[in-house]
């Protein structure tokens, strides 16, 4: 009998790098998707036939009850949030009733349904935020800086108390920055490589950014999703750091990605006032010294190759005759 998996959150970056994870390992794959008046599905259009697509959304307790009880998993992936730092400070109650009551919804229908049912959370490293030691490691205190990494902490500590309450297998992932060319356009990886792409092809002249003083430790999202399985096959519930343990400022990620396309970067970079953030997190560097002892975690892509690999995506996507649409396009 075939393994089943709920994945939420299945048409975004990590859902479909968890999807075809997971479809490879031979499980069936049923993909929460909430109802949009136009499709969506491009990241996991090459999965089309192959994942089970059923309707739920966060903030609609019965839809995932139901979901969950019709399904009846082996193993549920909550990928499905809000996930863009800026709009949770425009949205911070829906951020709130996504991110963090969304994840209790979820728990209590599983909990209702079968308890055997094991669940892996997406918590972040914007959890540490106003950071209190360096690197973070599972015992390091969070201090959130945006409604977005207090929905995300209220999310982690509820797994953790469902985990207590109720002995269900319920672990979060605590995962640094994972980017991909699938990552949307909003997020400043992605925004400076199809920047550079567009600059490169004659088809812009400048790119504005925000803090460029900002550093992340970021690292290949196909990477991580590995991850996320693996604590789900342990014999015991454990929350885990995910980061590559180096740590980067846009600024250097803007010299990689212009160098990368034997691009001047001074040339065409400015920075915008309004993109800068009502409270910034500065410097987050991951250790996940737990996650390569337990896990087995080391990352394949480096820093260096990650952004290559973006750049040169979004080179080939511009460059196409009718350029596929773009992921996450937003004004920012
Ligand atoms: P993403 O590309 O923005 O994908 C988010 C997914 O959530 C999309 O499929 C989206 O659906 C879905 N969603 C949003 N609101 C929903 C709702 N109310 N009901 C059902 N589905 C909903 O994010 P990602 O980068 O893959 O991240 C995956 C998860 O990891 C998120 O929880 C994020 O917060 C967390 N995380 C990400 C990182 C990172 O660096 N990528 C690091 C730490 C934690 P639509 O397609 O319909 O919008
Ligand atoms: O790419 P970002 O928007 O990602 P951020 O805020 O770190 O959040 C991402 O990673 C979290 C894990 O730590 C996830 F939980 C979350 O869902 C998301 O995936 O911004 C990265 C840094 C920030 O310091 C920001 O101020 O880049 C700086 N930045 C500078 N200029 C910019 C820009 N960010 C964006 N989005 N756009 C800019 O123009």
């Amino acid at each position: 009998m075939p393994r089943r998996a709920v994945v939420t959150g299945v048409t975004g970056q990590d859902g479909s790098y968890l999807a075809e994870l997971l479809l490879e390992k031979g499980y069936e794959v049923v993909g929460v998707t909430r109802r949009l008046s136009a499709p969506n599905l491009e990241r996991i259009e090459h999965l089309r036939g192959r994942v089970d697509l059923r309707q739920a959304d966060l903030l609609d307790q019965m839809s995932l009850l139901s979901v969950i009880d019709e399904v009846r998993p082996h193993e549920v992936y909550n990928l499905a949030a809000m996930s863009f730092v800026p709009t949770s400070w425009t949205q911070p109650v829906l951020t709130g009733d996504y991110n963090a009551q969304g994840v209790t919804r979820l728990l209590d229908a599983i909990r209702r349904v079968d308890t055997s049912i094991r669940f892996y959370q997406a918590s972040s490293s914007e959890m540490f935020g106003k950071v209190r030691e360096t690197p973070q490691t599972e015992a390091t205190p969070f201090h959130p800086r945006s409604p977005y990494g207090v929905s995300k902490t209220f999310a982690h500590y509820i797994t953790v108390n469902y985990r207590e309450s109720y002995d269900l297998f319920a672990v979060a992932g605590i995962l640094f920055n994972h980017e991909s060319p699938r990552r949307g356009l909003e997020f400043v990886t992605r925004k400076v490589t199809d920047g550079v792409a567009r600059i490169k092809l004659g088809l812009a002249d400048r790119l504005s950014l925000g803090n460029l003083d900002a550093h992340r430790d970021w690292g290949f999202a196909g990477d991580y999703v590995r991850t996320m399985w693996r604590m789900l096959q342990q014999d015991v519930p454990r929350d885990y750091v995910i980061a590559t343990g180096v740590s980067r400022s846009v600024g250097d990620l803007v010299e990689t990605a212009f160098g990368h396309a034997g691009l001047d970067w001074r040339e065409h970079v400015r920075t915008d006032p309004a993109l800068l953030r009502p409270a910034e997190v500065d410097h987050l560097i991951g250790d996940a010294s737990k996650a390569r002892a337990e896990l087995g975690w080391s990352p394949a892509v480096d820093f260096e190759r990650l952004i290559g690999m973006m750049v040169d995506a979004d080179l080939a996507r511009h460059r196409a005759p009718t350029p596929p649409l773009a992921v996450g396009a937003s004004t920012r």
